[in-house]
Parts: C-alpha cells; structure tokens; sequence
C-alpha cells in the first residue's frame, strides 16, 4: 500500500512560511504584497479556483482584489487593463484566470502582462528562465509538484521521471524542472499520440500524471513501488454527491495505490500546493520589485 503525500497538510506548511515572510516584510516598513487577480465570464470553476486563491491570499497577509468582468468583456478591454495594472506601482502580481472566453487570445494576454509581475509563470520571459535554470517565477502546479517531493523526502536524483501530458502550463515545465541541475532525473515526456503509453509509464520510477482524463493511469501502467503524482481534476457523474458530480484525478487511484510506493489523492493533492505556490511567487514579486526600484536609484 502506498504512502499517500498529503498536499493540504504541505500547502499549510507552505502558507506557514509565507505567512511568516510576509510578516517579517511588513515588520520592516513595507506594504503588503498585492496581487490582482482579474476574472472574465461566468465559468463556475474559474470562479472557484479564484476564490480558493484569494482565501489563502488573505490567509497569510497578501492583499488581493478579484476584478471581475461578464464574457462580453474585448480582449482590448482586457489588454488595457494589464497595462493599467502593470503601470500601477501598488501593484505587485497579476493573475489573469485561465481559460479565458474564446474571443480572446490567450497568448496575447499571457505575452501583454509585465514579467516582473508574473506570478503565474506564463510568460515567455519566466518560461525562458525556468528552462536556462535562472531564478524567476515557476507556474504554480510543477513547482507546487517539486515542493512535495522535497517535503516527502523524495529525491528525483537518478530516477526516471515519465511525465505524461505536454501543456505549456504543467507538462512542459515539470519535464523542465525535473531536468534540471542538483535535481538530476532522467525525463520522459509522453503525451496522447505517443505509442504503447503502458510501455513508457511502467518504467517510471515518479510518474507524473497530467492528461486530463479521468482514471486514464491504470495499475497495470504504474511500476511497483513507484511514486505517483496526479494532476487531474475531472468531474465524474455521482448522484450520492450533493453536487451531482465528484472530483477524481488522472489515476485509477484505488488500484493504483496498491501497486505505487507513493501516491498523490484528488482532492486534496496537487491541487493545494499549485494554490500555495502562487503565494510564494506573490511574495517573491514584492521583493524583486522593490530591489528593482532600489537598483535603479
Ligand atoms: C484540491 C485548473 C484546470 C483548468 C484551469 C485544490 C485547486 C484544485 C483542486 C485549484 C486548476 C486546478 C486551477 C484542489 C487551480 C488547480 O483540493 O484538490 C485547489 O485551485 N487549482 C486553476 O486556477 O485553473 C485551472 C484546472
């Protein structure tokens, strides 16, 4: 039976350390961080991811407005926002909640947001350092990732880590950072056309699970003792559920469990710490912001 990686009980710890950043910020004369979250359309999940933000936002002492804008809002709109809140000193991170409507273009967005305010990792800027291995701001969900592994005593040095999913915003980076220098895995990234997937995912000695499609990773797939991180989140019709539905990941997870030496749930897996990473990274933009106007004196 696997050892299952909490990730509310890591997150806590994470907010922990933020909030006692924050406070010895603040104890030495400096504003608050402050972050702008910016939410456009009705779509009820984005709604509730920002919520969740915010909360743990406030939890630790950051500061945050949601703006919030119905789908009819232009992307022109939308761009000329950025710019006001990248003009806006007070300002130090913006989020822009994914998906957007589909009369706007992601990309463009993504690309108009100043980096030194990125706390979402998205930008080229941010994903050029990760991959050069330079300080900056990591997307939320893979480092949220390597921050388990590092609070579970897991080394990814000389592993080999299959990474099945190549998004901009989980696959891609977590190939990245578990390539990188001092972490030292041996990286495979598989995908949806990738042939005989059970072939690759069964030499994993961490497998990184971020599909899209629920109980996608079944047992016969997972090396014995491997550790397990799963990234899904997918709604599954279960009428015993007030909702209707209830969450589940990307893995099988009650026949996998038995199979990996390490397992991550949904709820309350990844998803927790991608919300607590985006806190550090808030943090990080109050002070590279403030010894940016320092140096530039
Ligand atoms: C949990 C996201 C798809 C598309 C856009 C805690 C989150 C999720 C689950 C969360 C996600 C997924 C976020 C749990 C942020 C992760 O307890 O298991 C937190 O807030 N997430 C998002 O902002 O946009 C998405 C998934």
């Amino acid at each position: 039976m696997a050892h299952l990686i909490d990730g509310n009980a890591i997150a806590a710890q994470v907010r922990a350390d933020v909030q006692a950043e924050v406070a010895a910020w603040t104890a030495a004369g400096h504003r608050p961080p402050y972050l702008a979250v910016v939410l456009v359309g009705d779509d009820p999940a984005s709604a509730s991811y920002v919520r969740g933000k915010t909360r743990d936002a406030a939890e630790v002492g950051i500061l945050s407005d949601t703006l919030t804008y119905d789908a009819r809002f232009s992307e022109t709109e939308l761009l000329d926002l950025i710019a006001d809140l990248n003009a806006d000193d007070g300002v130090d991170g913006i989020l822009v909640q994914l998906p957007l409507p589909d009369h706007i273009d992601e990309q463009k967005v993504i690309y108009a947001i100043d980096p030194a305010k990125d706390v979402d990792g998205f930008h080229p800027a941010s994903i050029g350092k990760l991959v050069l291995g330079q300080p900056g701001f990591q997307p939320a969900t893979p480092a949220g990732i390597m921050e388990m592994l590092r609070r579970s005593g897991i080394s990814p040095r000389g592993q080999h880590a299959v990474v099945v999913g190549r998004s901009n915003i989980v696959g891609k980076p977590m190939a990245n950072l578990l390539l990188q220098k001092g972490v030292d895995a041996t990286v495979t990234v598989c995908h949806s056309r990738t042939p005989d997937l059970p072939s690759m995912t069964r030499q994993a000695d961490i497998l990184v699970a971020a599909i899209g499609r629920a109980h996608f990773i079944t047992a016969d797939m997972v090396k014995p003792g491997a550790v397990v991180i799963d990234v899904g989140i997918n709604r599954v019709e279960d009428a015993t559920r007030p909702r209707g539905y209830r969450l589940v990941g990307d893995v099988d997870f009650e026949a996998v469990r038995e199979k990996a030496g390490w397992i991550t749930p949904v709820p309350g897996g990844v998803g927790p710490m991608t919300r607590a990473m985006l806190l550090r990274n808030t943090m990080l933009a109050a002070r590279n912001r403030l010894e940016r106007r320092a140096g530039s004196r």
